[in-house]
Formats: C-alpha cells, sequence, structure tokens
C-alpha cells in the first residue's frame, strides 16, 4: 500500500511533512497514512509537469508512441486488477464485484484512449475551404499543456482514468489531486504507470486536502487546464479560480435525475432498473436516478414491489460474498444522509422503508437504503442531491406532468425512461433537459459515449472522442499561395 506523494517519477514526502489518516468506512479503522501535500508540494509537482511537457517531449511523441505508455498502464491494471479492486474496497466501501468492474473498466479506459492517441497520428490536421483561393488553411490539434485533475471518491480509481487517459493520450501532463478519502488506487494508478516506464513528470499525484492541495492546483499560474468531477459548491470556486488567468475548465457536477415509468412497463423489470439506478454504489453516483416518477396506473404496484425488493438487499462489508451494498464512504456522508432523511420526514415526507442503520451493525457507516413517498416538491429531499441510497418515487397522471417534473430542477446530468411504446420513449428521451438519457434502463456507461450534464451539473464531456477534445486546442495556420 502506497502512502507518498507521486512528484517527477518519485515518491516523496511531503515537504512539510503532514499526513492524513484512510480509514475503512466498513470498520471506521485507520488503515494507512498518506501524505498531506501543501501549495509547496504542488508546486514542485507543477514545474515537473511543465517541464515535462515543454522541454522533456511528451506532446511531441507521436500518438502511436503514447499510447504504447497507455496501453502499457491498462495492462499494468489489469495485472493486478484483484489486488487493487479489493484496495478500493477498503478505502470506499463499495462491494467487491462493483469494485472489481470499476478497476476493468479504468483499464478499458487507457485501451480506448491509447486507440484515439493512435488516431490523432492518422488524423493530425484539418483542412479548410476558404472562400479566398489566395489562401490555404488548415486547422490542427494541439495538447494543451499541463492539466490539473481533482476527483471525488466514489470512484476513486475510474474517476482517475476518466482524466489521465485522455490528458496523457492528447499529450497532456498531468497533476491529479484524488479526494482525502480515498486516494489509494490513485497511488497504485502512480506504480503501474512508474512501472510502464512512463517519463518522469509526466503524471504526477499530490494528495491532501481538497481546501489546500486542490486550491494550490487551481490557483497555479503554470497550469493550463482545470479537469474536475464533484460537488458544484467546489465547481463554482474552480470556475472562479480558472477566470482570473483564463484557464480551461471541465466540470462533471452532481444531479437529481428522473425516472420516469409509464404505465406499460413491466414491472418487475421496472424495479430492477429502479434499484440499479439508485443503490448502485451505496447511491453515491452523480447520475443515480433519484427521483422516480411512475404512471398513477401502476404506482400502488410498482412501489410494494420496490419496498419489498429494497427491504431485501443485503448489506455488509464489500468483502464478504453476496453483499449488495457496503457501508456510505465517511462517518460526515452517512451523517449527511441521516440528515436529509429526517429533512424529508420533518418537511412531510413518509419514508416507506429504510433509512435507518440496519439491526446487528454497531460499526461502519451503513445504512438501509430508503423510499420515501409523499416528497413535497419544494422540499430539500426532492430538490437537492442526497449522494447516498435514498429514492423518491412520486405518481404522475399524464406525460406532459411527467417531463415538466422531470426537467424541473437546477440539475441535468441524467434522465430514464420506461415504456414499451417506441415512439413515446423517443418523445421523451428529446424533451428531457439532461446530458445522458437511458431508454428502458439506468446507469449503463460506456467509455465510447460522451458523459456530462446540462445546466448546474456540469460543463464540457468526458468519455469518448469529446473527453479527448478536454485536452486539445485547436490552431489555424492560414498560409499566402
Ligand atoms: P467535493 O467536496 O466537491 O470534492 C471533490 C474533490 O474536490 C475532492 O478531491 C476534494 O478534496 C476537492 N476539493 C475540495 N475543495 C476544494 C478546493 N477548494 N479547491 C480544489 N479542490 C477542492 O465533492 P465530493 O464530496 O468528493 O463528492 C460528492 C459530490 O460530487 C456530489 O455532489 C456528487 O454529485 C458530485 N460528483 C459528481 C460526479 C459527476 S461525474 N458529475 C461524480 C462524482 C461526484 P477533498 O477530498 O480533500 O475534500
Amino acid at each position: 500500500m502506497r502512502s507518498e506523494l507521486y512528484i517527477d517519477g518519485q515518491w516523496v514526502k511531503p515537504i512539510k511533512g503532514g499526513t492524513c489518516e484512510v480509514i475503512n468506512p466498513a470498520t471506521e479503522e485507520t488503515i494507512q497514512t498518506i501524505g498531506a501535500a501543501t501549495a509547496e508540494d504542488v508546486d514542485v509537482a507543477v514545474k515537473a509537469a511543465r517541464r515535462a511537457f515543454d522541454k522533456d517531449g511528451w506532446p511531441k511523441l507521436s500518438g502511436a508512441q503514447r499510447a504504447k505508455y497507455l496501453r502499457a498502464i491498462a495492462n499494468g491494471i489489469r495485472a493486478r486488477q484483484s489486488e487493487i479492486a479489493r484496495l478500493e474496497v477498503l478505502d470506499n466501501g463499495k462491494p467487491f464485484p462493483e469494485a472489481d468492474w470499476d478497476i476493468a473498466d479504468a483499464a478499458g479506459c487507457f485501451d480506448f484512449y491509447a486507440g484515439l492517441a493512435e488516431q490523432l497520428d492518422n488524423n493530425p490536421q484539418e483542412t479548410i475551404v476558404l472562400s479566398d483561393d489566395r489562401f490555404i488553411s488548415k486547422a490542427v490539434k494541439e495538447p494543451i499543456g499541463v492539466a490539473g485533475a481533482i476527483i471525488p471518491w466514489n470512484y476513486p480509481l475510474l474517476m482517475a482514468a476518466w482524466k489521465v487517459a485522455p490528458a496523457l493520450a492528447a499529450g497532456c501532463t498531468v497533476v491529479l489531486k484524488p479526494a482525502e478519502l480515498t486516494s489509494l488506487t490513485a497511488l497504485e494508478l502512480a506504480a503501474v504507470a512508474d512501472e510502464a516506464g512512463l517519463p518522469a513528470g509526466v503524471l504526477n499525484i499530490v494528495t491532501g486536502a481538497g481546501s489546500v492541495a486542490g486550491q494550490a492546483i487551481i490557483d497555479h499560474q503554470q497550469v493550463d487546464k482545470l479537469a474536475f468531477t464533484g460537488s458544484g459548491p467546489v465547481g463554482s470556486k474552480i470556475m472562479a479560480a480558472a477566470a482570473r488567468d483564463i484557464k480551461r475548465v471541465s466540470l462533471e457536477l452532481g444531479g437529481k435525475s428522473p425516472f420516469v415509468v409509464f404505465e406499460d412497463a413491466d414491472i418487475d423489470e421496472a424495479v430492477e432498473w429502479v434499484m440499479f439506478g439508485i443503490f448502485w454504489n451505496q447511491g453515491q453516483v452523480c447520475s443515480a436516478t433519484s427521483r422516480v416518477l411512475v404512471h398513477e396506473a401502476i404506482y400502488d404496484r410498482l412501489l410494494a414491489r420496490l419496498i419489498e425488493e429494497t427491504n431485501k438487499i443485503k448489506i455488509g462489508n464489500g468483502l464478504e460474498e453476496g453483499v449488495l451494498l457496503g457501508p456510505l464512504v465517511s462517518k460526515r456522508q452517512y451523517e449527511q444522509v441521516i440528515a436529509a432523511i429526517e429533512g424529508a420526514r420533518k418537511a412531510g415526507a413518509t419514508v416507506a422503508c429504510g433509512g435507518r442503520r440496519p439491526d446487528g451493525f454497531d460499526k461502519g457507516y451503513y445504512l438501509r437504503p430508503a423510499v420515501l413517498t409523499d416528497v413535497p416538491l419544494d422540499s430539500d429531499a426532492w430538490v437537492e442531491e442526497i449522494f447516498g441510497p435514498v429514492v423518491c418515487v412520486r405518481p404522475f397522471k399524464t406525460e406532459e406532468e411527467a417531463i415538466k417534473l422531470a426537467n424541473d430542477s437546477r440539475f441535468g446530468l441524467a434522465a430514464a425512461v420506461m415504456s414499451k411504446d417506441d415512439v413515446r420513449v423517443e418523445r421523451v428521451a428529446a424533451a428531457f433537459r439532461a446530458g445522458i438519457v437511458w431508454i428502458n434502463c439506468s446507469q449503463p456507461t460506456f467509455t465510447e459515449a460522451p458523459w456530462g450534464g446540462y445546466k448546474e451539473s456540469g460543463i464540457g464531456r468526458e468519455l469518448g472522442r469529446w473527453g479527448l477534445e478536454n485536452y486539445l486546442e485547436t490552431k489555424q495556420i492560414t498560409r499566402y499561395i
């Protein structure tokens, strides 16, 4: 288990010697002490990334050469998949099969961007047809420079991969700050990159508090691009910091995503997807479909099945066989989710099931998944992201009403619809004001497809070719002939 910062190809202790504790949310025990970087460490990391970009030639390598490193990282992750997945469970609490899936996905992400790096060689420039034939123009793609990446704790390694893989593929160098709560697998990524022979300075990992190490990255004048996933308030701070010296910014923020279920949906299938949409990863998913709108004709039946199935979910330590729901990531998160449920109750909602510590658990941040009904439309529980295993369920009468309720949010990350009527689902999909729309399912995520939100859910798109664009500038070159 790594504990030091990874800067300029070396494992180093923070200059000021600060540390932070890593706690296993299943047992509340400290499992590691890691470095707490300060602005001084971030400065060394950014300067190393700067040198790797400006002088050492990372952006000058061909896409195929960079792809070799990315593939070696992908293979390095896969070679240690179970070990890294286990570490993710200890650090984050998620069930092992989910962690194993995440780690495989992270490796796949490096492979995918290796492919796009190679394509940059084949298609580096675009000829532009001009209105004046005395000139010829072309558009060339070039890497932005040094990217500062800041990620949350819900998908620790996967979020790192979503940022590091496209950045390196594009030819950028990176300073990554993982969430203080879950830094262990990001450090393993550094170890894998080191074993893959990635040149010094190309990838730097600084662990520590967001308010210190994260703030130092966003304030650093030699960082060209900020890529962030996390909460809205921190996203706003990042945009404000970026505005000072016009850094490029991409933000993946929160959501309060709707799932509209029409009367012709199969109830068992709908319940399965509704549960997947909100209880996967303990509901700590930005795109979780946390507001479920059910046609009144099937509302009572669907709700009864949902409660029945929710009560059957096996809760426990993510390393135990058959566990579907692990602990929440931290005491703070646990208390926030409990407070949100209490707030809903006070606002007049009914807690139809769950919402309390399960019997038999006196340690760990465990919570019985909750189904809320009669949630007032102006209450926090309906409006604000809870980021836990809590779903609000509400009946609707007409398609028009469902779309209005679905879109009535300041967020617009994702939305889902379920119906056997192909024309209707396409119509509703088109009406959703959200960056990701799922038809007859919820949450499947593919490295090839764009990911990001409308409204306050963010700016820019990750994944697919859109994710690569985040790290590229476009240069116009015009010649007089
Ligand atoms: P945040 O508190 O926003 O933390 C995200 C990251 O930002 C962490 O690494 C954090 O460091 C860092 N940070 C905090 N303050 C900072 C500052 N002043 N300057 C720079 N960095 C700073 O969010 P969270 O609690 O980790 O995650 C929960 C929220 O993130 C939810 O709202 C959720 O919806 C959203 N989220 C969105 C997505 C997508 S894909 N849109 C994915 C996951 C989560 P520390 O860990 O040290 O605080």
